[in-house]
């Protein structure tokens, strides 16, 4: 018997988001993996349907000052949330005193609310309820800690911080309540919908440099042209042969290039393909092995979830994450990583029509990305929030998408960690490279570990004064 539980504590399933960011499956890179349920309700824009789920959480609080600590909400996006990561939020709250708590997202995880995603049943999932139900989760919360602590009318400072999807909605959440936060950090926070996404392959190129970017480039016409010549044996290289549709395809190759950039390994892509290209060598079996050895190996992304036939799969598992973010990115907001016109990196083939069938073909007809409606609700990057630190990586392709300028009249402070392996969220919380994790968010492996130190000492002088100001009641610490 304790056999088997220390087996199955070893060997854990691996977790990846939908931005294909692998969370660590060792249980030593997480303060808790203890669970905690909350009662949720499922529409909070209906007076009449009062449906409840359940929505999973954790809470910390080894660091926590009970005198007068604040409350750092890690605010989970779009994966499962299998408990509070021991990234740099961890040496904040050490720093600060502070409880941290983190709420999974709704669908995400074992947050379902039904038993399958199909597209009736995902009518709730949209950033606009995730956000609501953070709310009242930040009320919830409060209450249970007081009553823990045999204290009542007491209201603590929050503070909340995501990364990508989620430090769009750490940013959102500061926006539509701020009387619930006394401010947020926004890591990589992808706050403007976007349509034609095609900066994001400029981006790659240009963090790829122009030899890596000129190697890629010939990758991308070699497959274009073998795949019409023998499809089933190209792929076969790739170890990719479930996947039927040549663009699911191509958009594997690409992500599998982009995502050496996004989470700041570049060199293991790079190095290889330029050294083939200096002795001739073949450069299509070249990024082939990076795509099986690495992309698929190490890093621990799966080619199945490139395939659509896997993505009309609307059974719940391990690998729905996949689906309910197509859902979300077919409904609001699009992000569709489409290839410019000119000099892309991936394959042309990879455009909008091909996003708009995929959300057909996988959701219905109708289910269209209103990417305006997004952006009017929120702003994008003219968000009219305050006390908001937007921060973002040199490399991470994804900052096309996030608020790269400051906004000091309203207290909105944008920074770019700017270093040869700076990525997604990489800089801010989780290191470089940020898979395997580095505990603490340690910046020892970042090519500029004073980048990085440079934006966190800005970060920590803003909780500070943020924290000290914070009067939605008027007091740092609420004793009514
Ligand atoms: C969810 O889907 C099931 C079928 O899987 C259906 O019976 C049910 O009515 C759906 N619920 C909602 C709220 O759409
Ligand atoms: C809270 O009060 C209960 C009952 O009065 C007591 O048993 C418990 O130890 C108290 N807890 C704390 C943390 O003070
Ligand atoms: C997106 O790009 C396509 C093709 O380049 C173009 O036809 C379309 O008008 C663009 N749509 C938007 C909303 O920018
Ligand atoms: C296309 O890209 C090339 C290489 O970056 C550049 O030199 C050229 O000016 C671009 N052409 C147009 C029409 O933008
Ligand atoms: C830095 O990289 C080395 C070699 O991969 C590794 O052993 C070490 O743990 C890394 N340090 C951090 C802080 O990530
Ligand atoms: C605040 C900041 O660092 N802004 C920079 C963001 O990135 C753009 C483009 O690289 C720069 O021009 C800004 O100065």
């Amino acid at each position: 018997m304790a056999a088997l539980v220390l087996l199955l504590l070893l060997s854990p399933v691996l977790v990846t988001d939908a931005k294909r960011f692998r969370l660590p499956s060792d249980p030593r890179a997480y303060l808790t993996q203890e669970v905690h349920w909350f009662n949720q309700k499922l529409d909070h824009f209906s007076p009449k349907d009062h449906r409840q789920f359940k929505q999973r959480y954790y809470e910390f609080l080894d660091y926590y000052d009970i005198s007068n600590g604040p409350i750092f909400l890690k605010i989970c996006g779009e994966s499962a949330c299998p408990g509070i990561i021991n990234d740099y939020t961890t040496v904040l709250a050490k720093k600060f005193g502070a409880a941290l708590v983190s709420l999974e997202h709704r669908y995400y995880g074992k947050s379902y609310p039904f038993k399958r995603t199909t597209a009736d049943n995902l009518s709730y999932l949209s950033s606009k309820q995730a956000l609501f139900d953070l709310a009242v989760f930040r009320q919830y919360y409060q209450e249970s800690l007081n009553a823990k602590y045999n204290r009542s009318n007491v209201d603590s400072p929050w503070f909340t911080f995501g990364i990508s999807y989620a430090g769009a909605l750490s940013a959102w959440f500061r926006l539509k309540f701020p009387h619930l936060t006394c401010g947020s950090l926004a890591s990589s926070a992808v706050v403007l919908a976007i349509y034609n996404f095609s900066e994001f392959d400029q981006q790659v190129g240009d963090s790829a440099g122009p030899g890596c970017k000129a190697a890629l480039q010939e990758i991308t016409k070699l497959v274009d042209q073998q795949l019409l010549l023998d499809g089933v044996a190209l792929k076969s290289k790739f170890g990719a042969s479930m996947v039927k549709n040549d663009v699911d395809f191509l958009y594997l190759l690409a992500d599998a290039a982009a995502i050496a950039f996004q989470y700041g390994n570049p060199d293991v892509l790079c190095s290889p393909l330029l050294e083939a290209k200096k002795l001739n060598e073949n450069l299509v079996e070249t990024f082939a092995n990076y795509v099986k050895d690495y992309y698929c190996g190490k890093f621990g992304a799966s080619v199945e979830t490139y395939d659509q036939q896997h993505l009309k799969n609307t059974a719940i598992g391990e690998k729905s994450g996949d689906r309910l973010w197509w859902f979300q990115v077919c409904t609001e907001v699009a992000f569709f990583q489409v290839a410019p016109t000119n000099d892309s990196v991936r394959s042309s083939r990879i455009d909008v029509s091909y996003h708009l069938e995929l959300c057909r073909n996988i959701f219905g007809e109708g289910i269209y990305p209103e990417v305006d409606m997004t952006n009017i609700y929120y702003g994008g990057t003219r968000i009219a929030g305050s006390k908001i630190i937007f921060t973002n990586g040199s490399q991470d392709p994804w900052r096309h998408a996030s608020k790269q300028t400051s906004s000091p009249e309203k207290d909105m402070p944008s920074y770019i960690v700017e270093c040869h392996n700076c990525g997604h969220g990489t800089d801010l919380k989780r290191g470089c490279p940020q898979s395997p994790l580095s505990i603490e968010g340690d910046a020892g492996n970042c090519t500029s570990p004073e980048a990085v130190q440079k934006v966190r000492a800005k970060i920590i002088e803003h909780i500070d004064l943020w924290l000290s100001e914070c009067d939605y009641e008027g007091h740092r610490f609420i004793q009514r």
